[in-house]
């Protein structure tokens, strides 16, 4: 599956896309629609809009909502494959953990690279090239999503820059804020690599950042700049390695970066270091709530290239759950081989629509010692962007972290409040609006586990209620025409 175009068509195979014709605006009324299709039983279907009031371009929604379209945007019958396969990739067999593992990885990180991009001249996305004058935002259908909002943002925007430092790649997801036909902004988080792209090129004194934004791509490619991947691996390799084939990436015409030849659209520009930041925002966004407006540098566009006749993917955010629920699953689910590596002790995890990704975590833990899950609260805390995470809540092996109802149900009964619970202090995530000040603030670790005799318990903890298999069996045998089983 080389690009968006091929994904709609194996939904359409599938029956998971419905097709409309009719005239649709992206001023609110996609989105909304969107969104009401998104909060249909189990994400509902894709939306492909043929006919967008005022561009020419098709909209598409929801491609990615459902754990059927993600499990056949990454060819598996079950998602519960993943980290399986995960393992198998990087060569991992058992997660013994380790300063052994951790340096095989690190091998295996290299082995990531087995499928490097490949360098095409052209492609599919610079069949059509408009530069300076010809070049217009207003081509594009950028969905205005939310009454509130500060404008229209381009929603599943993949931002690629370069490092002046050590010329490794990357590319993130930040939304963009179309200000006018020429300028959007430029919302990178302090703790994402964009970021610090930006930092490391007005440090060196250059004035002019070149940058460009993929549209569309393979799903694998749309993944895979979601994921919050160590600044080291480039996502270029990462989207190889997961859908085993090569990115085919392809100069820019206005600057210097590589860029995924199959995109739908690509948007060349550059973002002025040395230009005063501009206000962003408000956004209606994935915790449920609008997003505070800030400011932000800018994007300049100097070419829009695109394939012949260009699908412009997008999503809508809002109150949970929503179409991105499924890519943070996903990175549930590629992460959890990888967590286990740092942190062996960890059986399972779960990021509850609820918790909006950084909000809250269930974890649950093999536990060998008295006070474990206080050492992996703190582990996770350390952990890549898990340190945004502002409440954790650690149980033992043998609860079921997918089951909302059944951690907390654990958890509230295992735990007594003075002593299993640990705050912290920390780096919260950006849109975290209870944070005292922007991007810092408490956290919160509650040990659910089961509390040993050494643990400061002077009572034994209790079994759960449970019935025996075999008493079951004979009762399902005797019982079963009262149709209870
Ligand atoms: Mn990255």
């Amino acid at each position: 599956m080389k690009n968006t175009k091929d994904f709609i068509e194996l939904l359409k195979k599938n029956g998971e896309i419905v097709i409309i014709d009719a005239p649709a605006s992206a001023h609110l009324e996609i989105p909304a629609l969107a969104e009401k299709m998104m909060k249909k039983p189990a994400g509902g279907k894709a939306m492909l809009f043929t006919n967008v009031e005022g561009t020419r371009m098709p909209v598409a929604v929801n491609l990615f909502g459902s754990k059927r379209r993600l499990a056949l945007a990454f060819g598996v019958d079950d998602l519960k494959e993943i980290p399986d396969r995960i393992r198998k990739l990087i060569g991992l067999t058992k997660n013994t953990g380790g300063l052994t593992n951790i340096l095989s990885l690190l091998g295996e990180a290299k082995g990531l690279m087995h499928v490097p991009p490949k360098k095409v001249d052209g492609g599919y996305c610079q069949e059509i090239i408009k530069r300076d004058d010809a070049a217009s935002l207003d081509d594009v259908p950028i969905l205005h999503c939310w009454e509130g909002d500060g404008g229209p943002f381009i929603t599943l925007p993949m931002v690629i820059t370069k490092s002046p430092r050590d010329g490794i790649y990357n590319m993130g997801m930040y939304r963009m804020q179309k200000f006018d036909a020429k300028t959007t902004g430029m919302h990178w988080h302090r703790h994402k690599v964009g970021a610090r792209h930006y930092r490391e090129h007005k440090e060196m004194g250059i004035k002019r950042m070149p940058v460009c934004v993929a549209i569309g791509g393979s799903p694998a490619l749309i993944y895979s700049s979601t994921a919050p991947l160590p600044p080291q691996i480039d996502e270029y390799a990462f989207t190889g390695f997961l859908q085993d084939e090569n990115v085919r990436i392809t100069k820019a015409v206005t600057n210097d970066l590589m860029v995924p030849a199959d995109a739908e659209i690509i948007l060349e520009g550059y973002v002025d270091t040395e230009e005063p930041y501009r206000r962003e925002g408000p956004f209606g966004d994935h915790t449920g709530y609008y997003s505070l407006a800030d400011d932000y540098p800018v994007f300049h566009l100097t070419a829009i290239t695109t394939c012949k006749n260009p699908v412009y993917p997008a999503t809508v955010v809002g109150v949970p759950p929503m179409e991105d629920y499924y890519f943070g699953h996903m990175t549930e689910r590629i992460f959890l081989p990888i967590l286990q590596i740092m942190l062996p002790e960890i059986v399972e995890y779960a990021m509850p629509s609820w918790g909006v990704f950084h909000n809250f975590v269930f974890v649950s833990i093999k536990k060998e010692f008295p006070s474990h899950a206080k050492k992996v609260i703190y582990g996770l805390w350390g952990l890549g962007m898990m340190m945004l995470t502002k409440v954790i809540v650690v149980v033992d092996a043998d609860v079921n972290v997918h089951d909302d109802h059944e951690a907390l149900w654990v958890t509230l009964n295992n735990i007594d409040p003075k002593r299993d619970l640990v705050f912290g202090e920390g780096p919260l995530d950006e849109l975290d609006h209870a944070a005292p000040i922007a991007a810092v603030g408490g956290k919160l670790g509650i040990d659910g586990t089961r509390k040993w005799p050494n643990e400061a318990n002077v009572r034994e903890y209790p079994d759960k209620l449970a019935r025996s298999e075999s008493f079951m069996n004979d009762l399902r045998k005797k019982w079963n025409h009262l149709g209870l089983f």
